[in-house]
């Protein structure tokens, strides 16, 4: 077999849009959003699958409007969207030919992934395909381990003995193949996930990404095929395997200070994180986070070279929670003032000035342009530490671009590497959250 060679060119032109666009949706969805205890409940709740399919068979999501997803992704500045196609409970939300235990033979009958993709296409945002390798329903996968569906009343209770785990696998890639060549082009696959020793070839994933990349030459995957919460995987050590996935998904947690391969290079990477603390719809779970914060994670993201991809659980109707309409549209209103300090841009570090994060914000870059995001007023005159005044070309606010003078007051030898903005006698900022200077 011919070693893989990692071609770092391709692996740039195929990261670009991905790169660029830096803000996407995540979208948990299937037969759990019926009990509304998120996505993990047959196994947190050690539920046996007789007790579980009678939401396959009650599945219905009547007032599923993909275009309404689409619009409400869009309106909150979100560039590309991923949605669940099989989640662990192994329910597939696709006309696959593998299984019954898919959306179509649900009295509500149609291809939510197809549905899903045309809606988003319609509305110009990239399409991703979130798809589990653990699959708590097929027969050959084991069932027993804390990361799978421990059932009480499994007939073969404790035991694995009689279940061929290549007979899964060979499921698993037909269902990968499926949604590789039923469905036009893909921008994006996300993997998940690998635990314990179930990794890599444990998956056979030499073979299935030989298939993807056949059927998909462009479509960028995450890299949870190999690892998950421990390690950044091999392309991060300078050693990719043939799996080793285009970026590293930090999950819910921004790494403090962006990540780098072993060489110093940046890594491409994604954090994501739920609006409220499920995945999957959770009736009871109210603990949203509020629009401003979830605008200065994306900020922060951005800041330190990463995307964001934000969650919602559809209900069992298949609305997108209205609390979650709220945030999206909230983020979206700052978004439409400010999308240009978030699009095309990374961190500060890299570019022609040597600026540090000042106590106020941060700062996101896009080439020689800055962008102090002010979360807090000043006094007076805002510091721009590492910022020698005849350095500015012009300064403006973003939101609407208004123009912004250096202050006279302080701009004398005392401070040679500090421009002061000045944002009036007693400023307040036009937006609480994050005004963002250009
Ligand atoms: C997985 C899923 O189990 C979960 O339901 C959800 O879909 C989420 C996006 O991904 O959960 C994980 C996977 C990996 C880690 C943590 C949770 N990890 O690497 O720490």
């Amino acid at each position: 077999m011919l070693a893989y060679q990692f071609d770092r060119e391709r692996y740039n032109r195929r990261m670009k849009w991905y790169l660029h666009d830096r803000f996407g949706m995540f979208i948990h969805f299937g037969i759990y959003s019926i009990p509304a205890r998120g996505e993990w409940l047959r196994s947190t709740e050690e539920m046996p699958e007789e007790l579980y399919l009678p939401y396959f068979e009650e599945f219905n999501p009547y007032a599923l409007d993909a275009r309404a997803w689409a619009r409400a992704a869009k309106r909150a500045g979100m560039r590309y969207a991923v949605l669940t196609s099989k989640h662990h409970d192994g329910f597939c939300l696709f006309d696959t030919k593998t299984t019954d235990f898919k959306s179509t033979n649900t009295p509500y009958g149609r291809d939510i992934v197809a549905d899903f993709l045309d809606a988003f296409r319609a509305e110009g945002i990239r399409v991703g395909l979130y798809y589990s390798v653990i699959d708590w329903h097929h027969p050959d996968f084991p069932q027993y381990g804390d990361r799978q569906a421990p059932l009480r009343n499994d007939p073969v209770a404790g035991s694995n003995e009689h279940r061929v785990f290549d007979r899964y696998l060979d499921y698993m890639h037909e269902q990968v193949r499926e949604i590789c060549t039923n469905y036009g082009k893909l921008d994006l696959l996300w993997f998940d996930f690998s635990y314990d020793d179930m990794r890599g070839e444990k998956w056979r994933a030499t073979e299935l990404m030989n298939m993807v990349r056949e059927l998909q030459p462009d479509v960028i995957t995450n890299n949870r095929l190999e690892v998950s919460g421990e390690g950044f995987g091999s392309l991060a050590q300078c050693d990719p395997t043939p799996y080793h996935g285009d970026f590293v998904t930090p999950e819910r947690i921004i790494p403090p200070n962006g990540l780098f391969d072993v060489e110093g290079n940046p890594l491409a990477w994604e954090a994501c994180i739920t609006m409220n603390d499920n995945w999957g719809y959770f009736s009871h779970d109210t603990n949203f986070k509020p629009a401003p914060m979830l605008i200065h994670k994306l900020v922060e993201c951005v800041s330190k070279g990463g995307n964001l991809i934000l969650n919602v659980g559809p209900d069992a109707t298949g609305r997108i929670p209205d609390q979650s309409l709220a945030i999206l549209d909230e983020i979206g209103r700052w978004m439409e003032r400010n999308s240009a300090s978030i699009y095309g841009c990374g961190p500060a570090a890299g570019g022609p000035l040597e600026v540090e994060r000042p106590e106020y914000g941060r700062i996101t870059r896009n080439g020689d342009t800055y962008y102090f995001h002010l979360y807090e007023n000043a006094l007076g005159p805002m510091p721009l530490l590492g910022v020698p005044k005849e350095r500015i070309a012009s300064m403006r606010l973003l939101r609407d671009g208004t123009e912004v003078q250096l202050s006279n007051s302080w701009t004398h030898s005392d401070y040679p590497n500090i421009a002061f903005a000045d944002l009036g006698p007693s400023p307040v900022l036009p937006d609480p959250v994050d005004t963002v200077l250009a």
